[in-house]
């Protein structure tokens, strides 16, 4: 009867185990702590300022897909490598998540 028990048990904790990546999976794209970054609208931007030691550039943007007007404004890059491939004066069109960090761009030709 006990073994009965300890096998149910660890059944019921494998089965678990194996909900936790299909909940995961169902949460909608950019809802889950900003792992889907292909999915954010880009907005476009000149670049005024590339600061490298801080990983923060300054860009004069269009409308944000949150409804920001155009402005100039600074965010926070991702990646402070980033840092060496913006410069002063170049147009690019950016994503950015819930907290105005620029997860992913492209320079405009
Ligand atoms: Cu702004």
């Amino acid at each position: 009867m006990k073994i009965a028990i300890a096998i149910a048990i660890a059944i019921a904790a494998f089965a678990a185990s194996l909900s936790v990546p299909v909940v995961a999976a169902d949460n909608p794209p950019g809802q889950s702590g900003g792992v889907s970054f292909a999915a954010q609208p880009m907005t476009d931007g000149l670049v005024r300022k590339v600061d490298g030691s801080s990983g923060r550039v300054t860009i004069s943007h269009g409308r944000l897909p949150n409804g920001m007007p155009p402005m100039t404004m600074v965010f926070r890059l991702k990646e402070m490598a980033w840092a060496k491939q913006i410069r002063e004066g170049d147009r690019i069109r950016f994503a950015i998540d819930d907290s105005y960090t620029l997860v992913r761009f492209e320079h405009v030709k």
